[in-house]
């Protein structure tokens, strides 16, 4: 059910401290952690502690926990100073846009150049 921990869920587990993670920044609703597997000088995860599949689903449930992670997604990137240059925010929502984590989130990417389209 959206909202409730999921066991079988790999952010629900990092929110937990079950499964280690990077952390740079935790608030009351969010946490944010480096991404395993890094695709630019600055790529970490921005997640809602509780559970919901994708930012889809966050948004319509609750907005003010879908601002909260974006608030934070520029939080982590002034911290790691690629605000000035920029940086991008992307959620993968669905299969076909490379979602392979079922726990909404924010990749927080930056500190190289960007192209756009996104492949
Ligand atoms: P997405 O493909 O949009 O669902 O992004 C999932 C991201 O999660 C992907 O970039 C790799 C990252 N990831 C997967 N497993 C772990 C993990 O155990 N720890 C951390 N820090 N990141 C993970």
């Amino acid at each position: 059910m959206a909202g409730e921990p999921q066991a079988d869920c790999l952010f629900c587990k990092i929110v937990a401290g079950d499964v280690p993670a990077e952390v740079v920044r935790e608030t009351d609703t969010t946490v944010a952690f480096r991404d395993i597997n890094p695709q630019a000088p600055t790529h970490v995860l921005v997640i809602p502690k509780v559970h919901y599949r994708d930012a889809a689903t966050l948004a319509a449930a609750d907005p003010h926990l879908t601002a909260d992670v974006l608030r934070e997604a520029a939080e982590v990137a002034a911290e790691d100073k690629v605000d000035g240059t920029g940086y991008r925010v992307v959620f993968n929502t669905g299969s076909g846009a490379g979602q392979t984590v079922w726990h909404a989130h924010a990749h927080v990417l930056g500190g190289r150049g960007l192209n756009w389209p996104p492949g």
